[in-house]
């Protein structure tokens, strides 16, 4: 048992607020009890008291959607065009993700660690991650993706991704939970996407799909028109869309699914409860020309959460940085307001899409906590500042154990 104490906690959850003159109690991997130190002292008496003096303590990130296996991309890929990008992976992927793959991912990790990411959504394409995020501190959703426009190949392309799952499946622990991720509508034939639904809703399994992300997907779902032509060419003779969007929105209609991107949803109102968001921003502004419409999806009440994307469309995992860089996308809203919505869908929102029972400094929760440097700032303004200025914790506990990085 531990009493963890500092100058201000961030009590996160939908709602978080700032404590002064309080304590977090921990039992082995859970959150016991928040407190005054006096009580927890006298209650806990045997308990070791960690004083982080100066510090933050505030719930650890969620980063609902990485691809870790691209992590030895720095330079290589084509930013500025979707379908430019999308060339650009298709052609280089494989390479990147064998080349110094296992030293490119750790590193990855460990800036993930060091920024206060406790939990993952790791987006599969091949499975090469797996041991390495075993064997890592982090709590891992691993989402198997499945992939495939070509119906001739339908058969083989199943029983590539049946393989690659099962595989995942034999990983599985309290600390790594198996899904299932659905590419997206313009790369997963009906037959693919009509069994991988089946079986996340036979085993009760997460999902994750890209949708609405470019300007190009949008034009292909509506009339099959654009950029998406040619380069689905590569894969069938005479490509044509496989559903409109509301039509592939409605296959997961009764499945607990993460939508990455949606930057060209018009209509954030036909989410439901079980359904959330992910926000990538950064990935958004080197990927295309548009920004999430944040102000829809608060609006509506989706639940919102954070991702980085892999560094196969980003230029840092630190947490922080693409906080920092959310902020500044959305610059119209209200900067303290938007500093804290940040925050929860960082939080919270990542916790309750990916189930883990964290994002939040409350009894019953995993002791999942990030200890940060304190600002000199109004408490209302607390997460704004720290947003602005942390690019490291100083301390994480996952599962009520200080991780190393
Ligand atoms: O989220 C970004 C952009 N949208 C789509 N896919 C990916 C992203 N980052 C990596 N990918 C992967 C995807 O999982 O790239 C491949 C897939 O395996 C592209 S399709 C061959
Ligand atoms: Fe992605």
């Amino acid at each position: 048992m531990e009493i963890l104490k500092a100058k201000k906690i961030i009590t996160g959850g939908e709602n978080p607020k700032i404590l002064r003159n309080s304590c977090v109690v921990i039992e082995s991997d859970k959150i016991l009890e928040i407190t005054s130190e006096k009580e927890a002292q006298k209650e806990f008496k045997e308990a070791k008291i960690c004083d982080f003096g100066e510090s933050v303590i505030a719930p650890a990130f969620v980063n609902t959607h990485v691809h870790l296996e691209f992590s030895s991309n720095v330079s290589t890929l084509k930013y500025g065009d979707f379908i430019k990008w999308l060339g650009s992976i298709v052609d280089k992927g494989g390479e990147l993700a064998k080349m110094d793959a296992k030293k490119a991912m750790n590193e990855a990790i460990n800036s993930l660690l060091k920024s206060g990411v406790c939990a993952i959504g790791e987006i599969s394409s091949f499975g090469l991650e797996l041991e390495i995020l075993a064997a890592s501190p982090l709590k891992v959703v691993l989402f198997s993706e499945i992939l495939g426009s070509n119906e001739q190949m339908a058969q083989q392309n199943l029983q590539n991704f049946l393989a690659k799952f099962e595989k995942t499946k034999s990983y599985k622990s309290k600390n790594f939970t198996p899904a299932i991720s659905l590419h997206s509508p313009y790369s997963v034939h009906p037959k693919l996407a009509k069994a991988a639904l089946e079986i996340a809703k036979k085993d009760d399994l997460l999902v994750s799909t890209h949708f609405l992300e470019s300007k190009a997907e949008k034009q292909w779902l509506e009339d099959g028109s654009g950029g998406f032509k040619k380069h689905l060419l590569r894969f069938s003779q005479d490509p044509k869309p496989m559903y409109d969007a509301n039509g592939y929105f409605a296959m997961f209609r009764e499945i607990n699914t993460l939508f990455t991107h949606c930057v060209y949803v018009s209509d954030f109102a036909k989410f439901k409860p079980h359904h959330s968001v992910t926000h990538c921003a950064v990935s958004n502004r080197l990927l295309g020309k548009k920004a999430l419409n944040l102000k829809e999806i608060f609006k509506n009440n989706v639940s919102l959460n954070i991702g980085t994307d892999g560094l196969s469309s980003n230029i840092s995992l630190n947490f922080w940085h693409e906080l920092r860089a959310a902020l500044f996308t959305h610059a119209s809203l209200d900067l303290n307001e938007l500093a804290t919505r940040l925050f929860v869908a960082a939080t919270h929102g990542g916790a309750r899409a990916l189930r883990t029972n964290n994002g939040e400094i409350k009894a019953g929760r995993a002791a999942d906590l990030a200890v940060y440097n304190d600002l000199e700032c109004d408490d209302s303004e607390l997460i704004l500042q720290l947003i602005l200025h942390t690019n490291e914790a100083k301390k994480l506990y996952i599962g009520g154990k200080i991780c190393k990085f």
